[in-house]
């Protein structure tokens, strides 16, 4: 049984609730498109157990990003991007608008140079 909020958007794409361009997943985690692509390549790995961000992710189970980090290069690898960029924003002060921990997959000439 998985860890969910219902009122959170992630746990909606988790569970199937809200449609997403999905890329990838697994029983830990899944990938989908981001909906505001800030790069030529724009993916999200969302763990499917809610945490509001990484370091309490990494409390609960360190295996979490483990298995994070290893969708993400293989859902960028997949298409392509054999380098890029992960980005997790910690807090409202950095810009992390949902609250339920989740990696930047960034790819493409502009993967180094964008902000989120
Ligand atoms: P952050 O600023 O780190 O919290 O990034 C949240 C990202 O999630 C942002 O780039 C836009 C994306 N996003 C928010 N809601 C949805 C959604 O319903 N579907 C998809 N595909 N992406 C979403």
């Amino acid at each position: 049984m998985s860890i969910a909020d219902p009122d959170c958007v992630f746990c909606k794409i988790v569970s199937g609730d809200i449609p997403a361009d999905v890329l990838g997943r697994n029983e830990h985690a899944i990938s989908f498109k981001d909906l505001n692509p800030q790069a030529p390549f724009h993916a999200l790995v969302v763990p499917v157990d809610h945490y509001a961000n990484a370091a309490a992710s990494a409390a609960a189970d360190p295996a979490i990003l483990g298995h994070a980090v290893a969708l993400a290069d293989e859902v960028a690898k997949a298409a392509g991007n054999d380098d890029y960029r992960l980005v997790i924003n910690t807090g409202a002060g950095v810009g992390q608008t949902v609250l339920h921990t989740h990696l930047h997959v960034l790819g493409g000439a502009s993967g180094m140079t964008e902000s989120l």
